[in-house]
């Protein structure tokens, strides 16, 4: 396997820190942790049925989602990997209820670490790719005890964002507020290595992810989006559409991030009292600070995700996200659809937004 002579994630983390003093070693340092943590959930993840780590472990997390054992190995990955350094004070994980404070024995740092360990859970135990997603943040109140309101921030205030896909190959993605560069894991020496330097995604697609089961439960913008890609050529948009969806959100972004494309998870009637299934503060906003630092958008429908007052760590968000002429005009179609209707010839039964095309 020839080795290129290429960057690695921490020459680039230091490379940008020269180019910008608010990357100092602190987060560097902390970065480098939860990429450790990427790495040996990697060789977790790429044992499958040999390392026993498939299957259900016994508890349900926050979500009252049964936990599988992979998601307890990844949180407790994650946690150990981060917690010595001295560069957090508090971490906030999808698999704990409430933030754990870096205990007493370590030195707390400035910032704060949320992550979904490993999401796409159900794709595991059928060899299907899964990830990993961080946020960093930093801690409103250093040097006090962190609580959760300390990380409800809006995701404008992220300082760094990233996940891992767990694929064929294992890649890193990561923001640091200047772009978006992939790094993939080099098997041979342990280094996740820059690939894939100044990611952009392409502002126009044709291809678009949704779990399409749900379809009767969608509000009228959604519904209207996906039939009228549906329809191809011979309806409104006039090209025809391909359709994924791999239920791993990260293995989505990853696709998006590489050829363009939207990915909707919106809200819908089948869970009324539940505002969507993503949630916000450890999948949309990572997720849509990558998004919008690859010059691609991330909104719940109705408001830019990144701008999203959180009030709640666990809250659940409607999320689409990815080239941003889709997401752009299925926000157009929910401002249309908020529009009420009158019989005259300018709304006609396909809105406002339709006499605009
Ligand atoms: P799990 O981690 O419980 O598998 O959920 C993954 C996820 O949050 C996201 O990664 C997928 O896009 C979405 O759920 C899939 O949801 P459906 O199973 O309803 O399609």
């Amino acid at each position: 396997m020839p080795f290129r002579d290429n960057t690695t994630l921490a020459q680039y983390l230091l490379a940008e820190s020269r180019k910008n003093p608010d990357i100092g070693t602190d987060l560097v340092a902390l970065i480098l942790d939860a990429s450790r943590a990427c790495k040996l959930i990697s060789k977790l993840v790429a044992q499958g049925a040999l390392a026993n780590v498939l299957g259900k472990a016994e508890g349900v997390n926050v979500q009252g989602e049964e936990q599988a054992k992979l998601d307890v190995m990844s949180d407790d990955t994650f946690r150990r990997s981060t917690e010595f350094g001295g560069h957090v004070c508090a971490v906030a994980s999808e698999e704990q209820d409430e933030p754990v404070p870096v205990p007493p024995e370590y030195p707390r740092g400035e910032f704060l670490l949320l992550y979904d360990p490993l999401d796409g859970s159900s794709n595991i135990d059928v060899n299907v790719a899964v990830g990993s997603i961080f946020s960093v943040l930093r801690m409103p109140r250093p040097g006090k005890e962190a609580v959760a309101e300390d990380f409800l921030q809006p995701g404008t205030r992220q300082v760094a964002a990233g996940y891992a896909i767990y694929g064929p190959s294992t890649m890193l993605v990561l923001t640091v507020g200047n772009g978006v560069a992939g790094f993939t894991l080099h098997p041979l020496i342990g280094d996740f290595v820059l690939t894939h330097p100044n990611i952009t995604v392409p502002a126009q697609t044709q291809e678009f992810a949704v779990n399409a089961s749900n379809s009767r439960f969608w509000e009228p913008p959604v519904k209207r989006y996906v039939e009228e890609c549906m329809a191809g050529t011979e309806g409104p948009r006039g090209k025809d559409f391909n359709m994924r969806w791999i239920a791993s959100m990260v293995a989505e972004a990853h696709r998006i991030l590489m050829r363009g494309g939207v990915f909707m998870y919106p809200r819908d009637t089948k869970k009324p009292l539940r505002p969507g299934r993503l949630r916000l503060m450890y999948e949309a906003n990572p997720i849509a600070l990558i998004m919008e630092q690859a010059g691609a958008a991330a909104s719940t429908g109705t408001e830019r995700i990144l701008e999203v007052t959180p009030s709640d760590l666990h809250q659940r968000i409607p999320l689409i996200f990815g080239s941003r002429e889709e997401v752009e005009r299925i926000e157009a179609y929910h401002r249309d659809s908020a529009i009420p209707k009158a019989d005259t010839p300018l709304f006609n039964a396909r809105g406002l937004f339709r006499a605009a095309l």
